[in-house]
């Protein structure tokens, strides 16, 4: 896992207003996904617990670079400033200016991000522009994802920008600019009204683009000059979603989905042995009741249920590990386990537990007239298969749950 790689997350077009929680995921890289999955699901806790932590670490130290493009004149260099807090005046504020001005990239750090840079691009103006020349030129690999800055009317050049962009396999953004502009000029007319005027630039600029190869185009209208009117807040809301720190959040609420499956086929694996546990002890069982062809031993219940514990790493050794790896105390993960069976797992426990399991009339009848109390063997105790099944299962999802629920509290105070 290098910073490239991680890098590489922020490459996928994202045109949609509003993510939903899948399409936030997609934003975390498929590949540093199954790194943790694998490790949750081969590895101990601690060591998935350990990669997580790292991952997390790795996102902290990346540098996210946004670059600013559009055509020359449309308000990138104003964008910038605005974005930065800055007026155009102010000291280390970008030149702009009603002549082409910015003439090669420029960096500005993001004032609330240190790590978060701003490239105010050169204009992609000439009209023989050839959009691959240019992102060559401003070195398109050195940014994360572009803001394409389109002014009052739509230009092919637009377009071709944006197809090489996604042919890079970068992530852009649209932004119509000099709003204020255009309500300025339209309120001088009778019958004006200010959303529909806004919902027309919106859609004229969504069908330029749409008419022109850009699937479902996503555009934010703003005036530079007061970045509050429109839909800055909106944009500014999109692209904290390429922040680290977000996309630590989105690892990290992803995790329950990751866990909830590995979880599952973990069970599955577990459930598998449960019918060959109950042959195999049914095969030991020393008295055979009449009415049900096989008793269960108890000793091996207990075993497997011990074996359950380290599966899901809930053993006292690997919450040990946990604690000293994650520096929570052991107290704090223990007080998030449910099941009962984290006090004990011995026969008397496995004995009630069967009896809870075994319902029904007939069940507890056969266990009463057996030869109690029974030592090692259930054999005696009339559990079938299914009473065995139901108490592996139930225990199954109990240290399931629980195994989540500790991986969640050990990653909490870390993260
Ligand atoms: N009314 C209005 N004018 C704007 C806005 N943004 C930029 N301008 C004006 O548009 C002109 C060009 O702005 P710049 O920010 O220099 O444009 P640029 O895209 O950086 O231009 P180049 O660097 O030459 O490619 C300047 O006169 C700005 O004041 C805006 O949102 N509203
Ligand atoms: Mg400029």
């Amino acid at each position: 896992m290098n910073l490239a790689s991680m890098k590489s997350t922020l490459s996928l077009p994202l045109l949609s207003l509003k993510l939903t929680m899948d399409e936030e995921y997609c934003m975390i890289d498929e590949h540093e996904v199954s790194e943790i999955r694998e490790a949750l699901e081969n590895q101990t806790l601690t060591s998935a617990v350990a990669k997580i932590q790292d991952y997390c670490k790795q996102l902290d130290r990346v540098e996210l670079n946004i670059a600013i493009t559009g055509e020359s004149g449309s308000g990138k260099s104003t964008f910038v400033n605005a974005f930065r807090g800055l007026g155009d005046e102010d000291e280390g504020a970008a030149k702009t200016g009603v002549v082409e001005t910015t003439m090669k990239p420029a960096v500005y750090p993001h004032p609330k991000y240190p790590r978060v840079k701003v490239w105010d691009l050169p204009g992609i103006g000439t009209p023989n522009f050839k959009a691959d020349e240019y992102l060559q030129k401003v070195e398109f690999q050195c940014y994360d994802f572009f803001i394409i800055i389109i002014s009052e009317r739509f230009k092919v050049s637009n377009v071709q920008l944006a197809t090489e962009i996604q042919r890079m396999k970068k992530r852009f953004y649209f932004v119509r600019s000099k709003i204020d502009n255009s309500i300025n000029a339209e309120q001088r007319k009778r019958d004006f009204n200010k959303d529909k005027t806004l919902s027309i630039i919106r859609q004229d600029c969504i069908k330029g683009l749409r008419d022109n190869g850009v699937e479902s185009p996503t555009v934010f209208l703003i005036s530079s000059f007061d970045l509050q009117l429109y839909d800055f807040p909106l944009l500014e809301d999109t692209m904290e979603k390429e922040l680290p720190k977000h996309k630590q959040r989105v690892l990290l609420l992803s995790l329950p989905n990751i866990t909830l499956t590995i979880n599952q086929r973990k069970k599955e694996a577990l459930q598998g042995n449960i019918w060959r546990l109950a042959l195999l002890s049914g095969a030991m069982a020393t008295v055979p009741i009449p009415g049900l062809s096989v008793a269960v031993d108890v000793s091996i219940l207990v075993k497997e249920l011990t074996n359950y514990y380290q599966a899901f790493g809930l053993d006292d050794e690997s919450l040990r590990n946990l604690s000293d790896k994650t520096h929570v105390p052991l107290e704090e993960l223990k007080a998030v386990l449910k099941s009962a069976l984290n006090k004990e797992i011995s026969a008397d426990v496995v004995i009630k537990l069967l009896m809870k399991f075994a319902g029904g009339a007939v069940m507890l009848l056969e266990y009463w007239v057996s030869t109690i109390p029974v030592l090692g063997s259930m054999a005696a105790g009339g559990i079938s298969y299914v009473t065995t099944h139901k108490m592996l299962s139930s225990c199954l999802n109990e240290l399931a749950d629980d195994a989540h629920n500790v991986l969640m509290r050990a990653l909490q105070t870390e993260v």
